[in-house]
């Protein structure tokens, strides 16, 4: 391009980004919300019943940043989830250590990683976002902080968890296996009636993951992301291909630039493919986004992703479109 040409285009460019207050606010163009649209809940897999915990609160005009932690102590209490909360497969020392992050309306948020003795991680997580001025809370001082803020002290290793371990500890291979976690880890976004978006994410992590490791989940802009502004998103998968690329995050920037939600997931899992294309190929990564007018997406590396969304007093579980085909 000419030099004049460019000058031309940036100043055009220019001119607009200054006459336009939305494209100076960063905020989603405005459009018609669909009638009936809102409220709207969708959790990563089939967590149809931590759905169904978040409507309850939504239906009657509650907050999203209730509903979606009420959505994510579901699967936490239920000991026959193994890759979140109580139940959880440990790491390869045997300790089940638990990863959560929480974010509101607000643009608030809240974080636990490498928490052990906790059902709810989440819950721990908003306290973090409530009561501190911090933001994330790792390991012996997180569960510190959740002790003082009344939570129990629980084993949250279950026999079956346990035998899974004693299994695994014969071959001691370390390979994560393609939506082997379904119906498990969650990420969970709302929108509620009064057009405010939060969302959560909680897990026990990789199965057998080292002894320290943290992944997506509990790292805000990776696991999840929220801006009122925009929408929210979450991920589900490996979360080492998560945080080299910030896929939340990517998914919501693209809602503030105005893309629908079902382009925002397609590129921000595009992003993972172009930049991780070996790993792509044999790990999945899942994503669902929610816009502002209600609307949602969800897409995957790999097929076998399912999500569950509440909206219009239906709860329904769907596959998500995939990169990869059967
Ligand atoms: C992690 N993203 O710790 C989590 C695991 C997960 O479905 O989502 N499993 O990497």
């Amino acid at each position: 391009m000419s030099n004049r040409r460019r000058f031309l285009r940036q100043a055009v460019f220019g001119s607009l980004a200054l006459s336009n207050p939305a494209f100076l606010a960063g905020k989603t163009p405005p459009g018609k919300t669909p009638k009936g649209a809102l409220p709207v809940v969708i959790a990563t897999w089939d967590n149809r019943k931590a759905t169904a915990a978040a409507w309850e609160i939504l239906k009657n005009g509650g907050r999203a940043l209730d509903a979606v932690e009420a959505g994510a102590r579901v699967p936490e209490a239920d000991p026959n989830d193994t890759s979140v909360g109580y139940g959880g497969f440990p790491d390869r020392d045997g300790f089940v250590t638990l990863d959560a992050c929480i974010m509101d309306e607000l643009g608030r948020a809240g974080s636990v990683s490498c928490l052990q003795h906790i059902m709810h991680p989440i819950s721990v997580a908003r306290k973090v976002m409530e009561q501190t001025p911090h933001v994330m809370l790792v390991g012996e001082g997180a569960l510190q902080f959740a002790l003082n803020q009344g939570f129990k002290k629980e084993n949250l290793l279950t026999d079956n968890a346990r035998e899974a371990w004693e299994k695994w500890k014969i071959t001691s291979k370390y390979k994560p296996v393609i939506n082997w976690e379904r119906h498990d880890t969650i990420g969970i976004v709302a929108i509620d009636k009064a057009n405010n978006v939060s969302g959560a994410c909680s897990t026990s992590g990789m199965a057998f993951k080292m002894h320290g490791r943290v992944g997506d989940s509990p790292i805000i802009g990776a696991g999840m992301f929220a801006d009122n502004d925009a929408g929210v998103a979450a991920c589900t998968g490996l979360g080492e291909m998560v945080l080299r690329t910030m896929t939340s995050y990517l998914a919501v920037e693209e809602l503030r630039r105005g893309a629908h939600p079902q382009k925002a997931a397609e590129r921000a899992i595009m992003r993972i493919i172009e930049k991780m294309p070996e790993m792509a190929k044999e790990n999945q990564i899942g994503i669902v986004v929610l816009d502002k007018r209600g609307r949602h997406g969800a897409y995957s590396v790999q097929p076998g992703f399912a999500y569950a969304l509440y909206q219009n007093d239906e709860n329904k579980a769907f596959e998500a479109k995939s990169y990869y085909t059967k």
